[in-house]
């Protein structure tokens, strides 16, 4: 049919989060011929519907926004994205998939700054749309990448680890606990101690002193999950935590305090908390209230330029774009009065999987971040 027919026909599903056992049940790699069929159908089934649904968003925008060449230019790619994989037929041989695989892994690499690119056509376009009404738009968005994302790197993991051409290789144990993106024994410790370095190094860059991490309660404790998912949350809360002890400390003759992780874990319930404690002062109300606001991102801007330049010249896109998140590169910890996308994105990636993330400041002493990780699993 014609491209408006297909987008219809496309749009017309309500997509749903996708589930930990959903994504598990193509099986652990080297899958079979068969299988890497029955996954390429599945994944050309999963996609399109979900860029349709961001082609229309972007469509219902404010003419005005809709133009930003930020966000245009993530409308335009998710079109062509749309194009490109419903113009695959049925996937039937090897051959179709290993095609189709290799278009995905384009495609999963044109998207790769959406995220920034999106702040910034926002932060720009901030006077024709309520706050109200740019968070429900990136919530949406943020939430579909979310699932588009899982669904397309799964595909690409498993296809990965099932190439032909690939050599045997002896099978560890690590081999038994992976499934594509899913770790069936994950451990949130074994995670926070992995970013610790990282934020650890950044954090004595900026400020020439960094905090020390100290990790407690049930630190052997494991979950299914998807690790890359944890790393992005636990290191945009420890470099919070982290930024906070040392500007709070630094000026002092003492040892900063340290930052507590303590993990507890309720199996039975598939559920596990993980709280993150700072001495870094805490937010004010006005701060605390603020924390989870994309409006309140720290993308640099200069205040004198702003009025007369216009809408749309604020400053070059390539300055955010090549990050994950929209403040590494303004600041290398961004600033305690911008917070940032890290909170807003971290509580989406919690919610996905039925979590939650939430933040206490006592103000006047310091921060607690709670992560509840939920992670149903099918028991044996
Ligand atoms: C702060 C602000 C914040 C946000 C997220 C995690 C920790 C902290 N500490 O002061």
């Amino acid at each position: 049919g014609s491209a408006q027919e297909r987008h219809r026909h496309f749009e017309a599903r309500v997509p749903r989060a996708i589930t930990l056992k959903e994504l598990a049940r193509f099986g652990r790699p080297p899958l079979s011929e068969e299988r890497l069929i029955a996954l390429g159908e599945y994944t050309r089934a999963e996609l399109p519907h979900r860029l349709a649904r961001r082609v229309k968003a972007h469509q219902t925008l404010p003419y005005i926004v809709g133009s930003n060449p930020s966000i245009a230019r993530i409308f335009e790619l998710y079109q062509s994205s749309f194009e490109l994989l419903t113009s695959f037929p049925r996937i039937s041989s090897y051959e179709d998939f290993e095609k189709f695989t290799s278009a995905l892994n384009d495609t999963v690499e044109l998207h790769s700054s959406n995220i920034p690119v999106l702040a910034q056509g926002f932060q720009e376009c901030k006077r024709y749309m309520s706050d109200v009404e740019i968070s429900q738009f990136l919530d949406r968005a943020i939430r579909n990448r979310i699932s588009i994302r899982l669904i397309a790197e799964q595909h690409l993991s498993l296809a990965w680890f099932s190439r032909k051409s690939k050599k045997p290789r002896p099978a560890r144990d690590r081999d038994q606990q992976l499934l594509g993106l899913i770790d069936l024994k994950c451990s949130p410790a074994g995670l926070v101690k992995g970013c610790e370095s990282f934020v650890s190094d950044l954090c004595e860059a900026s400020y020439g002193v960094a905090p020390s991490l100290v990790l407690d309660g049930q630190i052997d404790a494991t979950c299914v999950y998807v690790p890359m998912h944890l790393e992005y949350i636990f290191t945009e809360l420890l470099k919070n935590a982290f930024r906070a002890t040392a500007e709070r400390h630094r000026a002092s003759s003492r040892p900063l305090p340290p930052v507590i992780v303590t993990v507890a874990s309720a199996p039975a319930l598939d559920l596990m908390t993980i709280r993150f404690r700072d001495e870094g002062g805490g937010l004010s109300p006005e701060n605390e209230r603020q924390a989870f606001s994309y409006s309140f991102t720290s993308v640099v801007k200069d205040q004198n330029a702003e009025e007369e330049a216009g809408p749309y010249s604020t400053q070059p896109i390539g300055a955010i774009a090549s990050s994950g998140s929209t403040d590494q590169h303004a600041h290398p910890l961004g600033t305690l009065a911008g917070l940032g996308f890290g909170l807003p994105l971290s509580r989406l990636y919690c919610n996905y999987f039925g979590g939650s993330l939430e933040l206490k400041s006592m103000y006047g002493h310091g921060t607690d971040v709670y992560v509840t990780l939920k992670s149903s699993w099918p028991r044996s």
